[in-house]
C-alpha cells in the first residue's frame, strides 16, 4: 500500500515542450492514481499554457486537475519542502529550499528525474544516491525501457482507452471530424511532429509518388517550414490543406496532450520527436520514427542506436535493416525517400512488432508507480 505524501516537482522549461510535458503528466498521474498531493513548480507558464489550455500565464498559484501549479519565479517566495522533492532533468533547486530540506525534522526524499535513454549504463545508475551539501542525499531516477529502470510514464487506463478507441471506427471518425478531416478510403494516415528536418522533403516526395494515397496530419510546430518549403509556399498555418500527387496534407492546431494521444492512435504511422511524444507513440502500438533531440558532439546517435538495438531485438533481419535505414535517414537528412519505400515492404511485420513492443513495455511497470514504490520502500 502506498503512503499519501506531499510532492514538489520542479521544472525548468529549457526549450520546447518535453520538460513540462513530462512533469505535467507525472504530476497529474500522481494525484489521480496514487492520491498524492503535488505541487508543480514551473518557470515558464506560457509554455505550460500551450499544453494545458485555460491556464493563467501570470498566476503565482493555480489548480489544474488536482495539481497545485506554482509559478517558479526568479525570486523564490519560500515554501515548506514536500515529503518527496523531484528536480526534473537536473534543474537547480532554490538554495533556500535546499537549506529548508536540510533543516527539516522530517525525512525528505530528494530525486533527480533524468532524461530518458535506452543506453545500457542506465540500469546500473538508476536509483543510485549521491551525497550533497548539508548532509543531504539525492537519488538519480532514470526512466527506461528495461527491468531495473524507472520505466516509462503510462497512465493506468491508457492501454484500455487506446484499445477501445482503435477498435471503434466511429470514435476515430469523430475525432478526425473535430478537425474537419475525413479519411479517404484506402489512405494511409500519418502524423508528423519533428524539429526542422531536411529529411522531410524527400519523404514527402515518396509519399506523393506512392501508389497508395496518404494523408499527412501536421500539428503546428517547428517542422512546418520544411513542409511549406516542399509545397513551394512561404508558410503554413492551422487549418491549411494541400495536395500533391497521392499525398494530402492537413495542418492541425497544436492540441492538448490527450488529443495528441488520440491523433497518434488514429494514425497508421507516427513521426515523433524529443522524449514525451516518442513515448506516447510507443503506447499507440503503431510503427513510428523518432526525430531525436540533437545533442552536442552527436551524442544523440548513441541514444538512438541504443534504443534501436532494444526495440528490434526480436524483429527479423530484413525489417530490422529497413527500419534502421529509415530512422538513420530521418535523423541525418539524406535518403529518406528510398528508405521509406523500402520499409513499406515490411509494413505488416512492423505493425505487429509495434504492438508487441507496447506490451513488453507495459510489463516493465510505469514511472509514477515506481516512484511511489521507491518512496514507500525508502521510508
Ligand atoms: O517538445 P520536445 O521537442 O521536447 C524536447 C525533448 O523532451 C528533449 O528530450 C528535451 O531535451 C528538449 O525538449 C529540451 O518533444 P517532446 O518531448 O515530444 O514533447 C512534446 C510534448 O508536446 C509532448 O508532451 C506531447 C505534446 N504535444 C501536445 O500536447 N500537443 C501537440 O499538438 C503536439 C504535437 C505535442
Amino acid at each position: 500500500m502506498s503512503v499519501k505524501a506531499s510532492w514538489d516537482i520542479f521544472c525548468v522549461v529549457v526549450d520546447n515542450y518535453g520538460d513540462i510535458g513530462v512533469t505535467w503528466r507525472l504530476a497529474r498521474q500522481l494525484v489521480a492514481e496514487h492520491g498524492q498531493r503535488v505541487r508543480l513548480w514551473v518557470d515558464d507558464l506560457n509554455t505550460f499554457a500551450r499544453l494545458c489550455p485555460g491556464t493563467s500565464a501570470t498566476a503565482s498559484q493555480q489548480w489544474h486537475e488536482g495539481v497545485d501549479v506554482r509559478h517558479w519565479a526568479s525570486e523564490w517566495p519560500g515554501a515548506e519542502p514536500a515529503d518527496v522533492v523531484i528536480e526534473a532533468f537536473a534543474c537547480q533547486l532554490p538554495a533556500a529550499y535546499i537549506e529548508a530540506m536540510a533543516e527539516s525534522e522530517r525525512r525528505i526524499l530528494w530525486l533527480n528525474l533524468e532524461y530518458l535513454s535506452a543506453e545500457d549504463w542506465v540500469v546500473g545508475c538508476h536509483a543510485l544516491p549521491s551525497m550533497q551539501p548539508h548532509g543531504l542525499q539525492k537519488y538519480f531516477f532514470f526512466p527506461g525501457f528495461e527491468q531495473g529502470t524507472g520505466g516509462l510514464i503510462r497512465e493506468g487506463d491508457l492501454l484500455a482507452r487506446r484499445e477501445a478507441f482503435q477498435s471503434d471506427p466511429v470514435l476515430r471518425a469523430a475525432f478526425l471530424q473535430s478537425f474537419d478531416l475525413t479519411v479517404q478510403s484506402g489512405a494511409r494516415l500519418i502524423s508528423l511532429f519533428a524539429y526542422e528536418n531536411p529529411a522531410v522533403a524527400e519523404w514527402l516526395g515518396a509519399l506523393a509518388a506512392d501508389a497508395r494515397p496518404s494523408q499527412l496530419l501536421v500539428p503546428e510546430g517547428r517542422v512546418l517550414g520544411d513542409v511549406a518549403h516542399w509545397l513551394g509556399l512561404d508558410q503554413l498555418r492551422a487549418g491549411d490543406r494541400h495536395a500533391r500527387g497521392a499525398l494530402q496534407i492537413a495542418v492541425l492546431p497544436f492540441m492538448t496532450q490527450n488529443q495528441y494521444d488520440m491523433l497518434l492512435w488514429c494514425c497508421d504511422f507516427n513521426a515523433v520527436r524529443g522524449e514525451e511524444s516518442f513515448i506516447r507513440a510507443q503506447w499507440a502500438g503503431r510503427p513510428l520514427v523518432w526525430h531525436i533531440y540533437p545533442q552536442e558532439e552527436d551524442a544523440h546517435w548513441d541514444k538512438l542506436n541504443a534504443f534501436l538495438e532494444l526495440y528490434m531485438r526480436d524483429l527479423a533481419p530484413a525489417p530490422t535493416a529497413a527500419l534502421r535505414d529509415f530512422w538513420r535517414a530521418w535523423n541525418d537528412g539524406e535518403g529518406s525517400g528510398g528508405a521509406w519505400s523500402a520499409m513499406l515492404q515490411y509494413e505488416a511485420e512492423l505493425n505487429a512488432h509495434a504492438e508487441r513492443w507496447t506490451h513488453r513495455q507495459v510489463a516493465n511497470g510505469d514511472l509514477a508507480g515506481k516512484l511511489v514504490f521507491f518512496y514507500t520502500d525508502w521510508l
